[in-house]
């Protein structure tokens, strides 16, 4: 088998590089280890940037998007009991858009499975030879190999792109930290007519949603939590203590998915070795509280396939050679704002009453101050110049 860029993954990064490719008539081939229905149920994030919703727009794969995603131009930021709005489109011109990962999943998969491109669920065995280009894998059964002018892997961050470039050729960046979220998918219409981002002594909450039947909750808990140990009416219990106001009240529903999600900063340099190029969680991770992850996995592969269009328009690989620096620009702006919302917002076990005044003191900054809340606007909302 012969493809011009073979793909590994088919996540938000390899699904969308995919079909930026395909508008540029470059062939493709999509390997993915896991069945279209995992790949399309996994939930995950949930807040689009708008130059994430324009590009998908302008590849053809909006239309779902623009009818159903639900836009807002602010969040809300509670400490001490109280709730602050931080006007995003007042304070930069732009807006979020929620939209579910698993639905822009969904549409790139239809739009890719229409056109008759291929896309192999279920591979086993992904090998990847860097020197040459190539990937092996398992297809029912028989054992393939398909040649490629370029590698992309997008196969999340415990993929095997990462690991198949030699040793001493990348350098990792990284932070764990001494929390998780769990987070659950709730029956019932949303509470707030903005995201919540709660402050509490007990620790950190967010309220979100899907749709406006569906709730997206999460609390901060430890590490290691087990969730088992969080029947629905402990969960509702503690979403009620840290986000409570008087004179509002949470509405609860039944619970349709429960989860534990670790806490991570990580960044891998270069993004890119001979002709493998890195895209998405395979080169970086956010925390989630910035909700940046999938916004950088987008922001990357249109700069990978603007990049591979130039080569085959042009014959000249001076915009791949620069892919991984004019990434990593971006990358950075993001893993600082994530990790700052992480550090404002969440209780860190063994803090003490320092640490707490601080946070307490840069939320109050932020509610007080347009130069304040402007900086973390146009970071939530998406720089166009980083
Ligand atoms: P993905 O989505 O992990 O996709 C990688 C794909 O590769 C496949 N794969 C392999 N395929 C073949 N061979 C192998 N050996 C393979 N190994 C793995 C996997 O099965 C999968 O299909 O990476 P991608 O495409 O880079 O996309 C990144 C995003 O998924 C991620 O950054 C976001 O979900 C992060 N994130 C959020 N990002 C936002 O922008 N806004 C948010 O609101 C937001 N909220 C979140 C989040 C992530 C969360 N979790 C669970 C980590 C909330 C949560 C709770
Ligand atoms: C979500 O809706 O899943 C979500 C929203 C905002 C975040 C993280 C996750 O910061």
């Amino acid at each position: 088998m012969r493809t011009q860029v073979g793909i590994v993954g088919a996540g938000p990064a390899g699904l969308m590089l995919a079909r930026l490719l395909e508008l540029e008539g470059i062939e493709t081939v999509i390997v993915e280890n896991r069945s279209r229905e995992y790949c399309e149920q996994r939930i995950r994030a949930g807040v689009l940037e708008q130059r994430s919703v324009d590009l998908l727009v302008d590849a053809g794969v909006g239309e779902r998007l623009q009818r159903e995603g639900i836009r807002h131009g602010g969040i809300h930021l509670q400490f001490d009991g109280q709730r602050h709005h931080v006007p995003m489109r007042e304070l930069t011109g732009k807006a979020i858009v929620i939209y579910g990962q698993t639905e822009v999943v969904k549409d790139l998969i239809v739009a890719r499975l229409e056109n008759g491109l291929p896309l192999l669920f279920e591979v086993e065995r992904v090998a990847v030879d860097v020197d040459r280009a190539a990937i092996g894998f398992d297809h029912d059964g028989v054992r393939r190999e398909l040649e490629c002018d370029f590698v992309a892997g997008c196969d999340g961050f415990h993929g095997v792109c990462r690991a198949s470039i030699p040793a001493g050729v990348l350098r990792t960046f990284e932070r764990e930290y001494p929390f998780s979220w769990l987070g659950i998918l709730a029956q019932v219409a949303p509470s707030s007519d903005e995201l919540v981002y709660a402050h509490h002594e007990r620790g950190f909450a967010l309220l979100s949603l899907r749709s406006p039947q569906l709730s997206r909750y999460y609390v901060q808990v430890a590490p290691d939590e087990d969730v088992a140990a969080w029947p629905d009416d402990r969960i509702w219990d503690e979403l009620h203590t840290r986000t409570s106001l008087e004179g509002w009240t949470l509405a609860a529903g039944p619970i349709l998915e429960k989860g534990v999600t670790g806490m991570r900063s990580f960044v891998t340099e270069p993004m890119q070795h001979g002709r493998l190029f890195l895209a998405g969680d395979a080169a970086h991770i956010v925390p989630p509280t910035g909700a940046k992850g999938l916004n950088l996995a987008l922001a990357d592969v249109r700069i990978l396939a603007e990049s591979l269009a130039h080569h085959y328009r042009t014959g000249s690989d001076e915009l791949l050679a620069a892919y991984s620096h004019e990434c990593l620009r971006r990358v950075w702006r993001a893993e600082h704002f994530s990790w700052w919302m992480t550090s404002m917002l969440h209780r860190l076990p063994g803090e003490d009453l320092f640490d707490l005044k601080l946070q307490q003191s840069q939320l109050r900054y932020l509610a007080s101050s347009e130069a304040a809340a402007t900086s973390l606007a146009e970071n939530y909302v998406g720089l166009d110049v980083v």
